[in-house]
Parts: C-alpha cells; structure tokens; sequence
C-alpha cells in the first residue's frame, strides 16, 4: 500500500468525482489519492478494467458501480468525466447547471504542469505527427514526455522529468479543457469522425480547434482550410506553389521542405504515402519553431518507420502484398490510405461507422479498389454507400475476410486492411483488430 502524503500542488482542495475507470480515471485517481485529496469514484460496469489495480494501491477506495447516483453529484465540488464518456449525459448537465465543475483529465494536467505542452489534435496522423515530434526533440538532447490519447494519460507523465510535454489530444479531451496554453498547438487536418457523439460535423470541429486557444504558436495546414486559425499560422502544404513556410519542393521528385531550402527527398523516408510526407512536414514545423535542429530533425525523419497497425507491412505472400492499416478509423484515413497504395487494392473494412457519411471514399474505391470485403456491425450501412464502385461482399469474420482476399488477391495486388470504422463492435480495441488480421496473414504464409 502507497504511504499517502499531502503534496503542494496546484489543485483546489475540494470534493473530486471521478467518473469512469479506465486508463484515464485510474491515473486521475492514483493522482489524486496519491497527493490526498478527497476522491470518490464511478464507473458504470460493475468491474471496470482497472478497479483491482486501484484496490491493491490505495486502502480505501470508494467506488460505485451501476448508474451515476444523485448522491454522488450532490457530494461533488469537480467532477473528472472519462474521455469515452459524453459530458452531454443528462446528469452532468444538471450537474454544471448547478455550478458544479465538470472537467477532464488534460485540464488537471494543464493546471499542474510547469514546463511547455506541445498540444497535437487532427482528425488523422495525430499520433505518427505526437511520435515524430517526441523522436525530434528527444534527438536534440532534450527530455521530453509523450501521452495523452496516443496511450499514456497525462497526469501519468508528470512523473517524469520533462523539459517538454508533447500532447496528442482528442475531441473528447479537448471539450474538457480550458486551461492549457500550449507552447505549439496544431490541427493537422479534419474530416467527419465521432458523429455519434457530436450535434454535427461543426461541433466536432469546434471541439478541434479549441487547442488554438491560448496557444503560444498555431500551426495548421494550408490544404485544409478548416484546420486554419488567423494570418499568423506557421503553415505546412503538400502544394510545392503554395506560401506555406513548410512545403513540398518538387526538384527532380519531391522534397521536404523549408521556404526555399529543400531539405529530405521524400523516397528516402521509410513511411510511405502523401499522407505521411503532410506529417512529417507538420512535424518539422513543430520542431523548428521550438528550435531543434537541422540534423536532428531529418535524421528522425529519416529513420523513422513508422508504429504498428498504421499501414504496417505483414507480408508478400505469392506476389501479393498485406499490409494492416487497422488504425484507419474514419473516412479520411481509409481514403488517405488506399491512395497512398501503389498497387490495385482489395479492401478490408467495416466496423462502426460512427455516424460518418461513407460515401466520400466511393471516388477511391471506384479508381483504386478491385474488391471490398465488408465485416462488422455497419456492413450493410458501407455497402449501400459504396454500392456499384466496386465488387462487394460481406464475410462473417476476419478469418473469412482474409480467406476471401486470398482467393481474388492477384500477383501485384495489396491487401488493405483499412476499416475506416472503430473496432469497438468486435474488438476491445484496433490493435486487437490489427492483430487479428495479422494472425490470420500469417496461417495463410504457413498454409
Ligand atoms: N466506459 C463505460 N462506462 C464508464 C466509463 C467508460 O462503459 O463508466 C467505456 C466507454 O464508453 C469507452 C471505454 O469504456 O467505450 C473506455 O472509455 P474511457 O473513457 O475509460 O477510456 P480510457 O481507457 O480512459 O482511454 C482514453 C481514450 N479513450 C477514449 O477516448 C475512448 C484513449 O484513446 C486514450 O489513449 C486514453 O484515454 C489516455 O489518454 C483511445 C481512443 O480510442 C486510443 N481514442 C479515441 C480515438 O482516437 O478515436 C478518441
Ligand atoms: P491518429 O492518431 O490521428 O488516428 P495515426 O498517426 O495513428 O493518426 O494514423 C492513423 C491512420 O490515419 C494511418 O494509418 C493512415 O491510414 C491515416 N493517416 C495518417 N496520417 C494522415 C493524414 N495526414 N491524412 C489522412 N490520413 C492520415
């Protein structure tokens, strides 16, 4: 058991609910009981994931399972509300409406955190842009901490010691949050995601920008107009003509570069796709704007091969090529990943749509796609909207999905597995659905 001991810190003393028990609720309360603050917990699963790794480490414990209780709330002074909860729940209206604080962890970060916050959010690429920037500044000498939605929660990083704090942050995370004031912040591009959650598109993008709020420097994508926050952005292009200080240079091929000066030929990056070369450009302009270096930045450029289940290459089995893009969780990363393929495809996808309108990526599929085998719980939803653009077909499983890939796949064709959907209706989480896909490749290698 941990040995409690009231710490100075920058948190009011008040009543703390903490409402979820997941990755997010377990450091908010380990943070929270470990500096002794008053802190109850709630979670709607009776068992949540971490409740005995919480028990083991703290004596007492309050935790209720089941509903939010109103006794719950009356008790209240601030109430932590979990990412993967809507703070647009009835109770937690009422709640604020009664001059209650209803708050999320990266708040309690941004009141406690003492060094500069480089806040990533965008609808896709946020965590390869968060990875590169880490490896960058990390190169220059620098200590550097990196969570937030790519996987470590935020409170959970102040325990390092960090010069700087390199945030990939959510819509959900970001809705909660006032007090941050990013050193950088960006947007790296937006497109239609978490719509079950949202009024609309507009709301989600809100959610977006509000990391431009109090940030020292925005930097935004002069491709994406919506990403854009004032005339004084530090912009990146895959445009070679546009203005932007990070751009494109086409010069025998294309080039990364700044202003004039070409600095890294695209071909000699291990991440492949346009896609890719618009984050490794943002990720530069992080980088310069916090003064790294030359060197330091296109020697991490250069090395980096990108993280698992982002269009990592499985296998070439008979000419054909597999590669396990699980993370391609909405439209535009599935349209951005099928482009990004220099060989005919067969599509993998399907899962839950989350509200988004499918039929943005029927233009791709009808140029690139061969064969689309559609699983999960919005198959039908996808197969209306892409209906005609290519062969489709539903399949039970992943093992049945893989199994029909290999009959159709030719010598010079790529499997995607792009879902364009989250796992949750199948899977515990995109890994799990990465890895299932990679499972299957395989006994298909050894067959
Ligand atoms: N849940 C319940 N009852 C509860 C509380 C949660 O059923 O009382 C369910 C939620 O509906 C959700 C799941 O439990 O399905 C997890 O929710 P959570 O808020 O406990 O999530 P954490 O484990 O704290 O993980 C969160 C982020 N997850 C979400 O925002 C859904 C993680 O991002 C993040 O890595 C972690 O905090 C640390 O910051 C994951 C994610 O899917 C990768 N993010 C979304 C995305 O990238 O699209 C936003
Ligand atoms: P995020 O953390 O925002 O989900 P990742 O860096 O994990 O982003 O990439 C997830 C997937 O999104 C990738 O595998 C790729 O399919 C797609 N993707 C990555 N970067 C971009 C981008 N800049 N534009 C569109 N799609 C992208």
């Amino acid at each position: 058991m941990l040995n409690v001991s009231r710490q100075s810190t920058a948190l009011e003393d008040v009543n703390y609910l903490i409402v979820g028990l997941g990755l997010t609720g377990f450091s908010v309360a380990t943070y929270l009981l470990e500096h002794g603050f008053r802190c109850r917990i709630q979670d709607t699963r009776d068992i949540p994931p971490y409740l005995g790794q919480l028990k083991s480490r703290f004596e007492a414990v309050d935790f209720q399972g089941g509903a939010l209780a109103a006794e719950l709330i009356d008790w209240a002074e601030v109430i932590v509300v979990s990412p993967g909860l809507s703070i647009r729940q009835p109770e937690l209206i009422a709640a604020a409406a009664a001059g209650k604080t209803v708050l999320g962890d990266i708040e309690l970060f941004a009141r406690l955190v003492t060094k500069p916050v480089i806040a990533i959010t965008g609808s896709n690429g946020k965590s390869t842009v968060t990875t590169l920037v880490g490896a960058m500044i990390a190169r220059a000498q620098n200590k550097v901490a990196v969570g937030g939605n790519i996987g470590t929660a935020a409170l959970d990083l102040l325990a390092q010691d960090a010069d700087y704090y390199v945030l990939e942050l959510s819509s959900y995370q970001l809705e909660t949050t006032t007090s941050l004031r990013p050193r950088v912040a960006t947007v790296l591009n937006l497109c239609e995601d978490h719509l079950d959650r949202y009024a609309d598109y507009n709301e989600y993008i809100q959610a977006k920008l509000h990391i431009y709020h109090n940030a020292d420097l925005c930097v935004s994508n002069l491709d994406d107009a919506a990403t854009r926050h004032d005339a004084d952005d530090l912009c990146f292009s895959l445009d070679p003509h546009s203005d932007a200080e990070f751009r494109l240079i086409e010069n025998n091929g294309y080039w990364l570069g700044r202003g004039a000066e070409a600095w890294l030929k695209v071909d000699q990056l291990k991440l492949g796709g346009r896609h890719n070369w618009a984050n490794c450009l943002a990720a530069m302009a992080i980088a310069c704007s916090l003064g790294i270096s030359r060197t330091a930045i296109v020697e991490t450029l250069r090395e980096f091969s990108g993280i698992p289940h982002r269009g990592q290459w499985v296998a070439e089995i008979e000419s054909v090529e597999w590669i396990n893009d699980s993370k391609a969780t909405n439209v535009g990363a599935a349209k951005a990943s099928i482009e990004g393929r220099d060989r005919p495809v067969i599509l993998i996808a399907g899962g839950q749509s989350k509200g988004a309108d499918m039929s943005v990526m029927r233009a791709t599929i009808g140029e690139r796609v061969k064969r689309v085998l559609l699983l999960g719980e919005d198959a039908a939803r996808l197969q209306q909207a892409w209906d005609g653009a290519a062969e489709i077909e539903c399949v039970r499983d992943m093992r049945a999905a893989v199994q029909r890939a290999h009959e159709f796949a030719r010598a010079g064709d790529c499997v995607l597995l792009a879902p364009a959907c989250a796992s949750f209706d199948m899977y515990q989480k995109f890994e799990q659905r990465g890895d299932d896909f990679m499972q299957r490749v395989r006994e298909l290698a050894h067959d």
